[in-house]
Order: structure tokens, then C-alpha cells, then sequence
């Protein structure tokens, strides 16, 4: 099976010449040679495979923590996602663990291992809010997530640390802490080039719940905090290991799906471009026909992504507990191959597994050994469509 999935990428990837490679156009034109060859191919690869990938995969499933190798969904399958997700949440704050007790030693150690095998890494940032979150929490209760102080605190802030606001300080500090790790995730290869990582900062903005979100946050304001952290990280930093990835909140509660452009940084500032949704497939909306609809929100997603040179990609998805067993097959596959542009979006990300003893409870989106779902899993990853990282051509070498 994994031969069958990476014959075609192959032959697609050789037939790519180098003026292709060297046309194109990213945020950072100083991007390391490792981050624009994963930019081109998940660009080929997309025309026919959609990379699978798990938040937190490696700190913790179900029903383990901390075990050495170990991944639910390698449990499942054999094989580690092919797209890695973890969170900088208090990062910012210089804390050794992040929002979710994850340590960032061994976060980074967990990036590199996945680039030298060939997997893909995407970070995102629950920071806290820059003035009434910065401390270190002293207590951490995975219940409070979105106590006081948190990324789901809602003051308006984005003006205070912004250049000429009262925080602006704790910014750039907060800044300084994100560019260091960045810097840090050196390749074990050798020259010791720095892994190339998919940023996707200041997601879902068009929900009301983060204090960047459209409740705390006015269109203006959110582009002016995007544009200022790419310009600071790229320009005053020299932080050139990125990708830039904005992925607000699902089409499904904009009142118009144009609403979706009003917040966007514009094609200088973006990457890639997809949207997160947790509740479109499982019926949450009302829609008659949930599948038919997250298929025309993929179709959608991609037509205007490929219209600006973007990549487009699910930035987040799952369904909590999977409590419909064929959820993979019978919804999400189904909603993907239901036009042949919705099957054109690079990956997918399903969200963590929470420890059941030490987290919350009930809150995973990826199946472990032993639940229902696993099984059908199993048939998602067998459709020659979908892809983990064994499945996987080398990504980081030039076509
Ligand atoms: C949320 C939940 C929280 C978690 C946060 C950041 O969706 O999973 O428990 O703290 O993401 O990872």
C-alpha cells in the first residue's frame, strides 16, 4: 500500500523542473531551500493525496502518557501521522510546558525526529492575553482552559502591543520567546538547517472566543497584529523556517462566506489558506445534508486558494469522541472525494487525544486501539487517497 501511494508523487515531483521551483512566490522570499521545497511539494501532492495529521500525537493518547515511540494512531495503524500539530500556548510566558502540560524540550525534540523521517510539522499558539495572562499559571486545571488570563479572554488588547501601545514590550518579548524555538529546531543532518514548520498563529479568527477573534478584535486591527508578527519574525528576527497559515473559523457561522476575506492579511502576508471545523460533518448545523455541505466549503476553500497561489488545507477538524463510528469513512472521505476540488486540499489535522486519567475526559479526535472507530480508520487510511507518514515521499528534497 505504501508503494502504491508514493508512485505517483514521485513521478509527478521529477517531472517538476527547477524554474517551477524557483517561481515560487512565499511570504518569506528568504525562506530556507527545506521550507520552499515543502511548499512545492505539498503543492504537487495534493492534486492526489490529502495528508492526515494529529495534534499532540506523540506526548499522549487515551489511555497513555508520555510512553516512549508511541502515537494513538500509530497504535491504529502502523504509522505516525504524516502532519504533526503542536501548540506554543505559554511559550510566550517562558514556561517549560505549554497549555496542555506538553514540555518544549521535548516538544522540539518530537519536531525533529518527525522532519528527519519525513513528517511535516504545523504549530499554532493558544498565547495568553498580554495583560491580564502575563504570568506563568500557577495552578494548571485542564478543566479552567479558558479561565482569566487565557487565549479565550476576550478584552480588546490587539492596540496595547501593537508599536506605540502601553504592552508593546511584552509583545516583542513574547515575540523574542516564539523566534528562539524557532531557531532551536535544528536538523540533526549535518549542515544543521533548521526544520521548516507551518505557523498558523491568530486561527479562527472569525469565532467570538480568542482575544484576536472578530468579538474582541475589529478586521482592521487583526491585520495589523498579523502583519506585524510576520514582519517581526521574518524581518527583525530573521526567522525564515516558516510557513504562514490562516485558518479562521468555519464558513458554516459566517453570515456570508465572503466575511472570510475581511479579516484576510492579504497574499503577501499568507501561505496557506483553510478554515477549522468541528461540527459541519457530525449535522451541528442544521444542514440537511452535512456532507454535501462541507464538501461545497472544501470546493470553495480551494477554487479561491488556488485563484491567489495559496495552499489550501483543513486546519483543524475531528469529532469529539468520534461517537459516529464511521465518521472517517462514511463523513469526512465522503465529503472530500464528493468534487474533484474539495479532494485538493493539502491535509487535514484532527485534534489531540486528551489523557482520559490525567486530562479531560471524552475528548479526543483521533481513535485509539479498542474503541469503535479504530476499525474504520483503519479503511480510511487504506483508500490510496490519504496518507501517514510511512506513506510519504521525502518532502525536504528539491524536485
Ligand atoms: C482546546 C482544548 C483544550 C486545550 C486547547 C489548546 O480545543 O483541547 O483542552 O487546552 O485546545 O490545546
Amino acid at each position: 500500500m505504501g508503494l502504491l501511494k508514493i508512485f505517483i508523487p514521485l513521478l509527478v515531483l521529477s517531472a517538476c523542473g527547477s524554474n517551477e521551483y524557483d517561481s515560487v512566490k512565499l511570504v518569506d522570499s528568504n525562506a530556507t531551500q527545506q521550507t520552499k521545497t515543502l511548499f512545492v511539494n505539498l503543492d504537487q501532492m495534493r492534486h492526489d493525496y490529502v495528508l492526515f495529521g494529529h495534534q499532540d500525537t506523540r506526548a499522549y493518547g487515551v489511555k497513555w502518557s508520555g510512553d516512549e515511540s508511541r502515537s494513538d494512531i500509530k497504535d491504529v495503524t502502523g504509522s505516525y501521522p504524516a502532519i504533526y500539530g503542536w501548540d506554543l500556548g505559554h511559550l510566550e510566558l517562558g514556561s517549560e510546558e505549554n497549555l496542555d502540560k506538553v514540555n518544549f524540550n521535548q516538544m522540539r525534540e518530537w519536531i525533529i525526529d518527525a522532519y528527519e523521517r519525513g513528517g511535516v510539522t504545523t504549530l499554532s499558539w493558544h498565547l495568553n492575553h498580554p495583560v491580564t495572562g502575563n504570568r506563568i499559571p500557577e495552578e494548571h486545571n485542564p478543566d479552567e482552559w479558558e479561565a482569566a488570563g487565557s487565549a479565550w479572554d476576550t478584552q480588546p488588547v490587539i492596540n496595547d502591543i501593537l508599536p506605540g501601545g502601553s504592552h508593546e514590550e511584552v509583545f516583542n518579548e513574547w515575540l523574542d520567546n516564539i523566534a528562539d524555538f524557532f531557531h532551536s529546531l535544528e536538523s540533526r543532518t549535518g549542515d544543521g538547517h533548521l526544520v521548516p514548520i507551518i505557523f498558523r498563529p491568530w486561527h479562527e479568527v472569525t469565532g467570538f472566543w480568542f482575544w484576536w477573534g472578530s468579538e474582541a478584535a475589529a478586521p482592521e486591527e487583526y491585520i495589523r497584529l498579523w502583519r506585524y508578527t510576520v514582519e517581526s519574525l521574518r524581518d527583525e528576527r530573521g526567522v525564515h523556517n516558516l510557513l504562514y497559515a490562516y485558518t479562521p473559523n468555519t464558513f458554516n457561522e459566517l453570515d456570508d462566506w465572503e466575511d472570510f476575506w475581511n479579516w484576510y492579511p492579504g497574499d503577501d502576508y499568507v501561505d496557506i489558506i483553510g478554515f477549522d471545523d468541528y461540527y459541519t460533518l457530525q449535522g451541528g448545523y442544521g444542514d440537511e445534508e452535512p456532507v454535501e455541505m462541507f464538501t461545497s466549503m472544501l470546493k470553495y476553500l480551494v477554487e479561491e486558494s488556488e485563484a491567489r497561489g495559496k495552499i489550501p488545507v483543513l486546519g483543524e477538524t475531528g469529532l469529539e469522541a468520534i461517537t459516529i463510528h464511521d465518521w472517517y469513512t462514511d463523513r469526512m472521505l465522503k465529503a472530500i472525494k464528493g468534487d474533484p476540488a474539495a479532494s485538493r486540499i493539502a491535509y487535514m489535522l484532527v485534534w489531540r487525544n486528551a489523557n482520559e486519567a490525567t486530562d479531560r475526559q471524552d475528548h479526543f479526535y483521533a481513535p485509539y486501539v479498542g474503541h469503535p472507530s479504530a476499525e474504520d480508520f483503519v479503511k480510511f487510511h487504506n483508500d490510496p487517497m490519504i496518507l501517514l507518514e510511512n506513506d510519504l515521499p521525502d518532502m525536504y528534497s528539491m524536485p
